[in-house]
């Protein structure tokens, strides 16, 4: 059978779990507690070395870790609908949109958190080898991240989603991220970023956004 190994209120599991909403795909999903600490588990570390939620484990107990590899497997799958593309143009927008969005955006909101919650003291790099966490590094993704926004809202002020005309995955990413900030540095978007509001408005009223 193949399983959704997630963690309910984790933005990479979610960013999973979305995407197969928006394909209307039904996957049994188990919960990996990662407050307890299930993912450094030998039992888990089997089907991801690196320790981390999202996995994919397939009928044949192959098991797909990242949250982008995942949503690629289900998109070769079930290509409608497209949530990466359908020509070269398109599925390259959408994977440089969707890339700069997850380095800019959800790796600055990540270093921020990482580095200031006592909860992920050595723990400052998701994994099974211990990162001590840097002040200032704190400081510097909750800084990379308020950029991101002011970018992302210039994006959007040129295009109505973030990669394309339509809907796609880099959209996904986005919300993700800024839902991940909310809660993880208490950063809202600025009430001058209307263009990101009006988009954020439209994307978060999908149902996919509840999963
Ligand atoms: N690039 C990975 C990131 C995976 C990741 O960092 N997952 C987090 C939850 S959002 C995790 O499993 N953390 C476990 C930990 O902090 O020990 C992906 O997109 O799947």
């Amino acid at each position: 059978m193949t399983v959704l190994y997630s963690a309910r209120g984790a933005p990479s599991p979610r960013r999973a779990r979305i995407f197969l909403a928006e394909k209307g795909i039904e996957v049994p999903v188990q919960d990996v507690d990662l407050r307890d600490q299930e993912q450094f588990a030998d039992e888990f570390r089997r089907r991801n070395r690196c320790c981390t939620v999202p996995v994919l484990e397939l009928d044949d107990g192959t098991c797909i870790a990242e949250s982008d590899a995942i949503c690629l497997y289900f998109e070769t799958l079930h290509p409608e609908p497209a949530l990466m593309g359908t020509d070269a143009r398109s599925r390259a927008l959408v994977r440089s949109w969707d890339r700069w969005v997850e380095m800019d955006g959800y790796l600055a909101v990540a270093e921020g958190f990482r580095n200031s919650f006592a909860g992920f003291k050595d723990r400052a790099v998701p994994g099974p080898h211990p990162v001590a966490q840097i002040e200032a590094l704190a400081e510097r993704g909750a800084q990379r991240y308020r950029y991101f926004l002011e970018d992302l809202d210039a994006r959007l002020a040129e295009s109505p989603f973030v990669a394309l005309e339509t809907f796609s995955v880099a959209d996904i990413t986005a919300m993700v991220t800024v839902d991940f900030a909310r809660r993880a540095l208490e950063i809202e978007p600025g009430d001058n970023l209307t263009h990101l509001h009006r988009w954020y408005g439209e994307v978060s009223a999908r149902p996919s956004a509840q999963a």
